[in-house]
Protein backbone atom coordinates (compact mmCIF):
# COMPACT_ATOMS: atom_id res chain seq x y z
CA UNK A 1 0.00 0.00 0.00
CA UNK A 2 1.20 3.45 -0.43
CA UNK A 3 2.01 5.76 2.58
CA UNK A 4 0.52 9.01 2.92
CA UNK A 5 3.16 10.99 1.20
CA UNK A 6 3.23 8.88 -2.05
CA UNK A 7 1.54 9.92 -5.10
CA UNK A 8 0.11 6.61 -7.08
CA UNK A 9 3.15 5.32 -9.67
CA UNK A 10 0.91 6.14 -12.79
CA UNK A 11 0.53 9.64 -11.67
CA UNK A 12 1.48 11.74 -14.54
CA UNK A 13 3.86 14.61 -13.91
CA UNK A 14 4.09 17.70 -16.36
CA UNK A 15 4.49 21.35 -17.30
CA UNK A 16 2.65 23.37 -18.86
CA UNK A 17 3.38 26.16 -21.65
CA UNK A 18 1.29 27.96 -24.66
CA UNK A 19 2.46 28.87 -27.99
CA UNK A 20 1.73 32.81 -27.83
CA UNK A 21 3.51 33.02 -24.22
CA UNK A 22 6.87 30.93 -25.37
CA UNK A 23 7.51 30.75 -29.28
CA UNK A 24 8.87 34.05 -30.55
CA UNK A 25 9.38 34.05 -34.20
CA UNK A 26 5.74 35.20 -34.75
CA UNK A 27 6.41 36.04 -38.61
CA UNK A 28 8.31 32.73 -39.28
CA UNK A 29 7.62 30.66 -42.04
CA UNK A 30 4.35 32.25 -43.17
CA UNK A 31 2.65 32.22 -39.75
CA UNK A 32 -0.45 34.52 -39.94
CA UNK A 33 -0.86 37.37 -37.42
CA UNK A 34 -3.30 36.94 -34.00
CA UNK A 35 -5.06 39.06 -31.85
CA UNK A 36 -2.66 38.73 -29.57
CA UNK A 37 -0.44 40.33 -31.90
CA UNK A 38 -2.45 43.57 -32.60
CA UNK A 39 -2.95 43.79 -28.97
CA UNK A 40 0.46 44.26 -28.16
CA UNK A 41 1.09 46.32 -30.80
CA UNK A 42 -1.82 48.44 -29.41
CA UNK A 43 -0.41 51.22 -27.00
CA UNK A 44 -0.91 50.66 -23.05
CA UNK A 45 -2.73 47.26 -23.23
CA UNK A 46 0.58 45.47 -22.33
CA UNK A 47 3.00 46.59 -19.60
CA UNK A 48 5.93 47.76 -21.22
CA UNK A 49 4.68 47.88 -24.79
CA UNK A 50 6.12 43.97 -24.70
CA UNK A 51 5.22 42.06 -27.38
CA UNK A 52 5.01 38.16 -28.46
CA UNK A 53 8.94 38.83 -29.71
CA UNK A 54 11.49 37.18 -28.64
CA UNK A 55 9.19 34.99 -25.66
CA UNK A 56 11.28 32.22 -25.28
CA UNK A 57 12.34 31.87 -28.86
CA UNK A 58 11.23 28.15 -28.26
CA UNK A 59 10.27 28.03 -32.45
CA UNK A 60 13.79 27.75 -32.36
CA UNK A 61 15.17 26.33 -29.33
CA UNK A 62 12.00 23.40 -29.04
CA UNK A 63 14.99 20.40 -28.55
CA UNK A 64 17.31 22.28 -25.47
CA UNK A 65 13.73 22.96 -24.38
CA UNK A 66 12.71 18.82 -24.52
CA UNK A 67 16.61 18.58 -22.86
CA UNK A 68 15.28 20.75 -20.22
CA UNK A 69 12.05 18.20 -19.92
CA UNK A 70 13.78 15.42 -19.70
CA UNK A 71 16.26 16.47 -16.92
CA UNK A 72 13.04 17.35 -15.27
CA UNK A 73 11.86 13.58 -15.80
CA UNK A 74 8.56 15.51 -17.22
CA UNK A 75 6.17 12.05 -18.35
CA UNK A 76 3.97 14.73 -20.18
CA UNK A 77 4.59 18.17 -21.95
CA UNK A 78 1.32 20.91 -22.52
CA UNK A 79 1.66 23.20 -25.44
CA UNK A 80 -0.68 24.28 -27.35
CA UNK A 81 -0.55 24.83 -31.07
CA UNK A 82 -0.94 28.37 -33.03
CA UNK A 83 -3.80 28.25 -34.85
CA UNK A 84 -2.31 31.32 -37.25
CA UNK A 85 0.70 29.40 -37.84
CA UNK A 86 -1.63 26.37 -39.40
CA UNK A 87 -4.04 28.45 -40.87
CA UNK A 88 -2.76 32.24 -41.22
CA UNK A 89 -6.01 33.29 -42.42
CA UNK A 90 -8.27 31.04 -39.68
CA UNK A 91 -9.42 29.08 -42.79
CA UNK A 92 -8.93 28.00 -46.11
CA UNK A 93 -4.88 27.16 -47.30
CA UNK A 94 -2.97 25.43 -44.54
CA UNK A 95 0.47 26.28 -43.85
CA UNK A 96 2.31 23.25 -44.02
CA UNK A 97 5.29 25.04 -43.25
CA UNK A 98 3.60 25.95 -39.51
CA UNK A 99 2.62 22.20 -39.15
CA UNK A 100 5.60 21.31 -39.83
CA UNK A 101 7.11 22.69 -36.54
CA UNK A 102 4.42 20.46 -34.30
CA UNK A 103 5.48 17.24 -35.95
CA UNK A 104 9.18 17.61 -35.41
CA UNK A 105 8.11 19.19 -31.99
CA UNK A 106 5.92 16.14 -31.34
CA UNK A 107 8.91 13.60 -32.86
CA UNK A 108 11.26 15.13 -30.35
CA UNK A 109 8.86 14.54 -27.80
CA UNK A 110 8.26 10.98 -28.17
CA UNK A 111 11.83 10.34 -29.03
CA UNK A 112 12.28 12.18 -25.60
CA UNK A 113 9.52 9.44 -23.96
CA UNK A 114 7.38 12.43 -22.95
CA UNK A 115 3.91 12.66 -23.77
CA UNK A 116 2.65 14.97 -26.33
CA UNK A 117 -0.33 17.05 -24.62
CA UNK A 118 -1.96 19.19 -26.86
CA UNK A 119 -4.06 22.41 -26.65
CA UNK A 120 -5.78 23.46 -29.43
CA UNK A 121 -6.65 27.00 -28.67
CA UNK A 122 -4.49 29.17 -26.10
CA UNK A 123 -5.77 32.56 -27.12
CA UNK A 124 -4.05 32.81 -30.07
CA UNK A 125 -7.03 33.89 -32.56
CA UNK A 126 -6.36 34.42 -35.89
CA UNK A 127 -6.67 38.21 -37.03
CA UNK A 128 -8.79 37.89 -39.57
CA UNK A 129 -11.07 36.10 -37.79
CA UNK A 130 -11.42 38.54 -35.12
CA UNK A 131 -11.69 41.05 -38.18
CA UNK A 132 -14.62 38.96 -38.84
CA UNK A 133 -16.27 39.22 -35.66
CA UNK A 134 -14.08 36.88 -33.52
CA UNK A 135 -15.99 34.66 -30.53
CA UNK A 136 -19.13 36.21 -30.65
CA UNK A 137 -20.04 35.29 -34.03
CA UNK A 138 -20.93 31.41 -34.68
CA UNK A 139 -18.80 31.11 -37.65
CA UNK A 140 -15.58 30.91 -35.73
CA UNK A 141 -16.78 28.18 -33.86
CA UNK A 142 -17.28 26.40 -37.07
CA UNK A 143 -13.90 27.48 -38.22
CA UNK A 144 -12.48 26.08 -34.93
CA UNK A 145 -13.83 23.01 -35.64
CA UNK A 146 -12.08 23.07 -39.19
CA UNK A 147 -8.81 23.64 -37.78
CA UNK A 148 -9.56 21.07 -35.30
CA UNK A 149 -9.39 18.39 -37.96
CA UNK A 150 -6.58 19.57 -40.07
CA UNK A 151 -4.11 19.76 -36.86
CA UNK A 152 -6.02 16.31 -35.14
CA UNK A 153 -5.26 14.99 -38.90
CA UNK A 154 -1.82 15.77 -38.98
CA UNK A 155 -0.77 14.53 -35.57
CA UNK A 156 -3.44 12.38 -34.31
CA UNK A 157 -1.48 9.56 -35.23
CA UNK A 158 1.18 10.49 -32.72
CA UNK A 159 -0.51 12.59 -29.74
CA UNK A 160 -3.24 11.38 -27.78
CA UNK A 161 -4.27 14.02 -25.50
CA UNK A 162 -5.68 16.63 -26.66
CA UNK A 163 -7.15 19.84 -25.17
CA UNK A 164 -9.68 21.83 -26.93
CA UNK A 165 -9.94 25.63 -25.40
CA UNK A 166 -7.84 26.82 -22.81
CA UNK A 167 -10.11 28.24 -20.17
CA UNK A 168 -13.21 29.60 -22.51
CA UNK A 169 -13.87 31.89 -19.15
CA UNK A 170 -10.85 34.17 -19.95
CA UNK A 171 -11.19 33.84 -24.05
CA UNK A 172 -14.97 35.29 -22.78
CA UNK A 173 -14.51 37.62 -20.07
CA UNK A 174 -11.46 38.82 -20.71
CA UNK A 175 -11.28 39.42 -24.17
CA UNK A 176 -14.67 40.49 -24.90
CA UNK A 177 -16.51 41.99 -21.55
CA UNK A 178 -13.43 43.58 -19.28
CA UNK A 179 -11.31 43.77 -22.30
CA UNK A 180 -8.05 43.29 -20.54
CA UNK A 181 -7.01 40.84 -22.88
CA UNK A 182 -7.33 40.45 -26.32
CA UNK A 183 -9.03 41.47 -28.44
CA UNK A 184 -9.63 43.95 -25.83
CA UNK A 185 -13.25 44.61 -26.29
CA UNK A 186 -15.97 45.74 -23.72
CA UNK A 187 -19.32 44.41 -24.82
CA UNK A 188 -21.01 41.89 -21.80
CA UNK A 189 -23.58 41.09 -24.34
CA UNK A 190 -20.50 39.95 -27.04
CA UNK A 191 -18.72 38.02 -23.51
CA UNK A 192 -22.01 36.13 -23.43
CA UNK A 193 -21.86 35.40 -26.61
CA UNK A 194 -18.50 34.44 -26.98
CA UNK A 195 -19.16 31.86 -24.15
CA UNK A 196 -21.56 29.83 -26.14
CA UNK A 197 -19.07 29.91 -28.81
CA UNK A 198 -16.08 29.00 -27.64
CA UNK A 199 -18.55 25.87 -25.95
CA UNK A 200 -19.73 25.08 -29.12
CA UNK A 201 -16.04 24.92 -30.71
CA UNK A 202 -15.15 22.54 -27.92
CA UNK A 203 -18.08 20.12 -28.60
CA UNK A 204 -17.29 20.41 -32.65
CA UNK A 205 -13.69 20.21 -32.31
CA UNK A 206 -14.26 16.80 -30.10
CA UNK A 207 -16.46 15.68 -32.80
CA UNK A 208 -13.58 16.64 -35.50
CA UNK A 209 -10.92 14.64 -33.31
CA UNK A 210 -12.87 11.59 -32.76
CA UNK A 211 -14.04 11.43 -36.33
CA UNK A 212 -10.32 11.39 -37.41
CA UNK A 213 -10.29 7.40 -36.33
CA UNK A 214 -6.77 7.86 -34.31
CA UNK A 215 -7.08 7.04 -30.97
CA UNK A 216 -7.87 10.20 -28.86
CA UNK A 217 -8.19 11.42 -24.77
CA UNK A 218 -10.19 14.27 -25.66
CA UNK A 219 -10.82 17.20 -22.96
CA UNK A 220 -10.79 21.20 -21.84
CA UNK A 221 -8.62 23.23 -19.63
CA UNK A 222 -11.44 25.09 -17.19
CA UNK A 223 -10.01 27.87 -14.75
CA UNK A 224 -13.44 26.60 -12.20
CA UNK A 225 -13.07 29.55 -9.65
CA UNK A 226 -13.51 28.93 -5.93
CA UNK A 227 -16.21 31.34 -5.16
CA UNK A 228 -16.71 31.64 -1.43
CA UNK A 229 -19.07 34.00 0.32
CA UNK A 230 -17.72 36.85 2.82
CA UNK A 231 -20.08 35.99 5.26
CA UNK A 232 -23.53 34.14 6.14
CA UNK A 233 -25.67 37.86 5.52
CA UNK A 234 -28.11 37.04 2.23
CA UNK A 235 -26.53 40.01 0.36
CA UNK A 236 -23.05 37.98 0.41
CA UNK A 237 -24.53 34.23 -0.27
CA UNK A 238 -26.91 36.11 -3.43
CA UNK A 239 -23.25 37.35 -4.91
CA UNK A 240 -21.71 34.47 -4.40
CA UNK A 241 -24.62 32.30 -6.28
CA UNK A 242 -24.44 35.10 -8.78
CA UNK A 243 -20.65 35.37 -9.23
CA UNK A 244 -20.47 31.27 -9.12
CA UNK A 245 -23.09 31.13 -11.92
CA UNK A 246 -20.99 32.97 -14.52
CA UNK A 247 -18.00 32.32 -13.50
CA UNK A 248 -18.85 28.82 -13.24
CA UNK A 249 -21.87 27.52 -13.54
CA UNK A 250 -22.57 28.94 -17.17
CA UNK A 251 -19.35 26.67 -18.31
CA UNK A 252 -19.44 23.23 -16.15
CA UNK A 253 -23.77 22.94 -16.84
CA UNK A 254 -23.40 22.98 -20.49
CA UNK A 255 -20.97 21.00 -21.02
CA UNK A 256 -22.12 17.94 -17.71
CA UNK A 257 -25.87 18.84 -17.76
CA UNK A 258 -25.97 19.74 -21.22
CA UNK A 259 -28.06 22.82 -20.21
CA UNK A 260 -27.52 27.00 -19.06
CA UNK A 261 -28.16 27.45 -15.35
CA UNK A 262 -31.49 29.15 -15.05
CA UNK A 263 -30.78 31.59 -12.38
CA UNK A 264 -27.86 32.73 -14.54
CA UNK A 265 -29.85 33.39 -17.08
CA UNK A 266 -32.58 34.88 -15.24
CA UNK A 267 -29.39 37.13 -13.95
CA UNK A 268 -28.26 38.35 -16.84
CA UNK A 269 -31.60 38.62 -19.05
CA UNK A 270 -31.10 42.32 -19.39
CA UNK A 271 -27.87 42.10 -21.01
CA UNK A 272 -28.74 38.70 -23.04
CA UNK A 273 -31.61 36.92 -24.34
CA UNK A 274 -28.88 33.98 -25.25
CA UNK A 275 -30.92 33.48 -28.20
CA UNK A 276 -27.75 32.72 -30.61
CA UNK A 277 -28.17 29.39 -28.80
CA UNK A 278 -29.86 27.03 -31.57
CA UNK A 279 -31.35 23.32 -31.63
CA UNK A 280 -28.57 20.78 -31.27
CA UNK A 281 -25.98 22.90 -29.61
CA UNK A 282 -26.24 21.94 -26.32
CA UNK A 283 -25.98 18.04 -26.86
CA UNK A 284 -22.88 18.58 -29.10
CA UNK A 285 -21.29 20.90 -25.93
CA UNK A 286 -22.17 18.21 -23.83
CA UNK A 287 -20.79 15.08 -25.55
CA UNK A 288 -19.15 13.00 -23.17
CA UNK A 289 -15.17 13.98 -22.49
CA UNK A 290 -12.41 11.70 -21.61
CA UNK A 291 -10.94 14.11 -18.97
CA UNK A 292 -11.34 17.61 -17.71
CA UNK A 293 -8.44 19.61 -17.43
CA UNK A 294 -8.61 21.61 -13.70
CA UNK A 295 -6.22 25.23 -14.01
CA UNK A 296 -6.15 26.83 -10.30
CA UNK A 297 -4.19 29.94 -9.23
CA UNK A 298 -6.35 31.37 -6.16
CA UNK A 299 -9.61 31.80 -4.80
CA UNK A 300 -12.20 34.70 -5.08
CA UNK A 301 -14.05 36.13 -2.19
CA UNK A 302 -17.26 37.88 -3.15
CA UNK A 303 -19.23 39.90 -1.04
CA UNK A 304 -22.31 41.85 -0.99
CA UNK A 305 -21.60 45.23 -0.21
CA UNK A 306 -24.58 45.65 2.55
CA UNK A 307 -22.47 44.98 5.60
CA UNK A 308 -19.97 47.53 6.57
CA UNK A 309 -16.98 46.00 4.72
CA UNK A 310 -13.33 47.20 5.32
CA UNK A 311 -12.40 49.28 2.36
CA UNK A 312 -8.76 48.16 2.21
CA UNK A 313 -9.80 44.95 1.44
CA UNK A 314 -11.98 45.65 -1.84
CA UNK A 315 -10.54 45.48 -4.88
CA UNK A 316 -13.39 45.56 -7.50
CA UNK A 317 -16.77 47.24 -6.95
CA UNK A 318 -20.10 47.16 -8.64
CA UNK A 319 -20.39 45.72 -12.20
CA UNK A 320 -17.12 43.66 -11.42
CA UNK A 321 -19.73 40.28 -12.82
CA UNK A 322 -21.92 40.71 -15.42
CA UNK A 323 -25.89 40.38 -13.88
CA UNK A 324 -24.21 41.63 -10.12
CA UNK A 325 -25.81 44.11 -8.27
CA UNK A 326 -23.94 47.64 -7.63
CA UNK A 327 -23.24 46.56 -4.46
CA UNK A 328 -21.72 43.15 -4.97
CA UNK A 329 -17.88 43.31 -4.61
CA UNK A 330 -14.99 41.31 -4.13
CA UNK A 331 -12.45 41.15 -1.38
CA UNK A 332 -9.67 39.43 -0.19
CA UNK A 333 -9.07 36.97 2.86
CA UNK A 334 -6.21 38.69 3.85
CA UNK A 335 -3.92 35.58 3.21
CA UNK A 336 -0.24 36.22 1.67
CA UNK A 337 -0.42 36.89 -1.98
CA UNK A 338 2.31 36.22 -5.24
CA UNK A 339 3.23 38.75 -7.12
CA UNK A 340 0.63 38.81 -9.20
CA UNK A 341 -1.17 39.74 -6.16
CA UNK A 342 -2.76 36.45 -5.78
CA UNK A 343 -3.65 35.24 -2.47
CA UNK A 344 -1.95 31.68 -1.45
CA UNK A 345 -4.75 29.53 -0.45
CA UNK A 346 -3.91 25.74 -1.43
CA UNK A 347 -7.94 24.53 0.12
CA UNK A 348 -9.34 26.10 -2.64
CA UNK A 349 -7.42 23.67 -4.77
CA UNK A 350 -8.95 20.40 -2.53
CA UNK A 351 -12.06 21.97 -3.11
CA UNK A 352 -11.91 23.03 -6.69
CA UNK A 353 -10.96 18.93 -7.04
CA UNK A 354 -13.67 17.90 -5.17
CA UNK A 355 -16.55 20.10 -6.70
CA UNK A 356 -15.24 18.94 -10.02
CA UNK A 357 -14.89 15.43 -9.81
CA UNK A 358 -19.11 15.34 -8.52
CA UNK A 359 -20.03 17.29 -11.95
CA UNK A 360 -18.32 15.64 -14.22
CA UNK A 361 -19.53 12.67 -13.46
CA UNK A 362 -16.39 10.90 -12.30
CA UNK A 363 -13.93 11.22 -15.49
CA UNK A 364 -10.33 11.62 -14.88
CA UNK A 365 -8.93 14.86 -13.74
CA UNK A 366 -5.79 16.78 -14.35
CA UNK A 367 -4.31 19.77 -12.96
CA UNK A 368 -3.23 21.00 -16.17
CA UNK A 369 -2.34 24.33 -14.62
CA UNK A 370 -1.18 25.51 -11.20
CA UNK A 371 1.70 27.49 -10.29
CA UNK A 372 2.81 31.38 -9.22
CA UNK A 373 4.82 34.55 -9.98
CA UNK A 374 8.03 36.16 -7.79
CA UNK A 375 10.14 38.12 -8.57
CA UNK A 376 13.69 35.99 -9.62
CA UNK A 377 17.21 37.01 -10.31
CA UNK A 378 19.93 34.39 -10.87
CA UNK A 379 22.61 34.68 -7.45
CA UNK A 380 26.41 34.99 -7.62
CA UNK A 381 26.62 31.30 -7.54
CA UNK A 382 24.56 31.12 -10.57
CA UNK A 383 21.58 29.31 -9.49
CA UNK A 384 17.82 31.10 -8.75
CA UNK A 385 16.60 30.25 -5.00
CA UNK A 386 13.17 30.54 -5.43
CA UNK A 387 11.96 29.06 -1.88
CA UNK A 388 8.07 30.82 -2.21
CA UNK A 389 7.97 29.07 -5.42
CA UNK A 390 8.65 26.03 -3.89
CA UNK A 391 6.51 26.57 -0.75
CA UNK A 392 3.61 27.34 -3.69
CA UNK A 393 4.06 24.00 -4.94
CA UNK A 394 4.24 22.08 -2.18
CA UNK A 395 1.20 23.55 -0.52
CA UNK A 396 -0.63 23.29 -3.97
CA UNK A 397 0.60 19.38 -4.28
CA UNK A 398 -0.01 18.44 -0.55
CA UNK A 399 -3.51 19.39 -1.33
CA UNK A 400 -3.98 17.54 -4.74
CA UNK A 401 -2.24 14.11 -2.90
CA UNK A 402 -5.27 14.49 -0.04
CA UNK A 403 -7.48 14.91 -2.74
CA UNK A 404 -6.14 11.33 -4.70
CA UNK A 405 -6.28 9.50 -1.30
CA UNK A 406 -9.73 10.27 -0.62
CA UNK A 407 -10.38 8.80 -3.92
CA UNK A 408 -10.72 12.23 -6.23
CA UNK A 409 -9.86 11.15 -9.51
CA UNK A 410 -6.88 13.04 -10.11
CA UNK A 411 -4.46 11.57 -12.69
CA UNK A 412 -1.47 13.71 -13.04
CA UNK A 413 -0.62 17.43 -12.47
CA UNK A 414 0.96 19.51 -15.14
CA UNK A 415 3.54 22.79 -13.78
CA UNK A 416 2.57 26.37 -15.02
CA UNK A 417 4.80 27.16 -16.38
CA UNK A 418 7.71 25.37 -17.50
CA UNK A 419 9.31 28.83 -18.63
CA UNK A 420 9.41 32.08 -17.96
CA UNK A 421 7.37 33.65 -20.18
CA UNK A 422 4.63 36.22 -22.20
CA UNK A 423 2.49 36.44 -18.92
CA UNK A 424 -0.12 38.27 -21.49
CA UNK A 425 -1.06 42.04 -20.34
CA UNK A 426 2.02 41.74 -17.86
CA UNK A 427 4.48 40.96 -20.51
CA UNK A 428 7.73 40.06 -18.71
CA UNK A 429 7.61 41.48 -16.00
CA UNK A 430 5.85 38.26 -14.00
CA UNK A 431 7.86 35.25 -14.14
CA UNK A 432 6.05 31.92 -13.65
CA UNK A 433 8.65 29.40 -14.99
CA UNK A 434 10.05 26.69 -12.83
CA UNK A 435 12.88 27.29 -15.40
CA UNK A 436 14.64 30.83 -15.35
CA UNK A 437 15.04 32.57 -18.87
CA UNK A 438 17.14 35.54 -19.44
CA UNK A 439 15.75 37.24 -22.47
CA UNK A 440 18.26 38.80 -23.75
CA UNK A 441 20.75 35.50 -23.94
CA UNK A 442 17.69 32.75 -24.10
CA UNK A 443 20.07 31.21 -21.57
CA UNK A 444 17.71 28.73 -19.26
CA UNK A 445 18.51 28.49 -15.90
CA UNK A 446 16.36 25.28 -13.66
CA UNK A 447 15.12 27.19 -10.32
CA UNK A 448 15.53 25.92 -7.11
CA UNK A 449 11.66 24.83 -7.57
CA UNK A 450 12.77 22.88 -10.73
CA UNK A 451 15.15 20.73 -9.07
CA UNK A 452 13.14 19.77 -6.71
CA UNK A 453 10.25 19.08 -8.65
CA UNK A 454 12.66 17.13 -10.60
CA UNK A 455 13.18 15.03 -7.68
CA UNK A 456 9.29 15.09 -6.94
CA UNK A 457 8.33 14.14 -10.31
CA UNK A 458 10.97 11.15 -10.19
CA UNK A 459 10.30 9.38 -7.07
CA UNK A 460 6.78 10.44 -6.51
CA UNK A 461 7.27 11.70 -2.64
CA UNK A 462 8.11 15.22 -1.42
CA UNK A 463 11.82 15.64 -0.86
CA UNK A 464 13.24 16.32 1.87
CA UNK A 465 13.67 20.57 2.32
C1 LIG B 1 -3.92 31.44 -17.11
N1 LIG B 1 -7.34 36.27 -14.39
O1 LIG B 1 -4.28 32.76 -17.34
C2 LIG B 1 -3.45 30.98 -18.47
O2 LIG B 1 -3.98 29.78 -18.92
C3 LIG B 1 -1.97 31.05 -18.67
O3 LIG B 1 -1.70 31.27 -20.02
C4 LIG B 1 -1.39 32.13 -17.77
O4 LIG B 1 -0.03 32.39 -18.02
C5 LIG B 1 -1.61 31.69 -16.34
O5 LIG B 1 -2.98 31.43 -16.08
C6 LIG B 1 -1.11 32.68 -15.28
O6 LIG B 1 -1.79 33.88 -15.37
C7 LIG B 1 -5.02 33.56 -16.54
O7 LIG B 1 -7.09 37.48 -14.48
C8 LIG B 1 -4.82 34.92 -16.67
O8 LIG B 1 -8.29 35.86 -13.69
C9 LIG B 1 -5.57 35.81 -15.97
C10 LIG B 1 -6.57 35.34 -15.12
C11 LIG B 1 -6.80 33.98 -14.97
C12 LIG B 1 -6.02 33.09 -15.71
Amino acid sequence: MSKPDDFPEDFLWGAATASFQIEGATTADGRGRSIWDTFAETPGKVLNGDTGDPADDHYHRYAEDIGLMRALNLGAYRFSIAWPRILPEGEGKVNQAGLDFYDRLVDALLEAGIRPWATLYHWDLPQPLEDRGGWPERDTALRFADYATVVAEALGDRVGDWMTINEPWCSAFLGYDNGHHAPGRRDTAAALAATHHLLLGHGLAVEAIRSTGHPARVGLAHNQAVIRANGAHAADVRAARRADGVRNRIFTDPLFKGSYPADVLKDIAHISDFSFVREGDLATISAPIDFLGVNYYTPEFVAGSDRGLDPAGVDGGGGAWPGAEPEEVHVSQGLPVTQMGWEIDPRGLYDVLQRLAGESGGIDLYVTENGCAFEDRVSEDGAVHDPERTDYYEAHLRAAREAVHAGIPLRGYFAWSLLDNFEWAWGYSRRFGIVYVDYETQERVVKDTGHWYAELAGTGRFPER
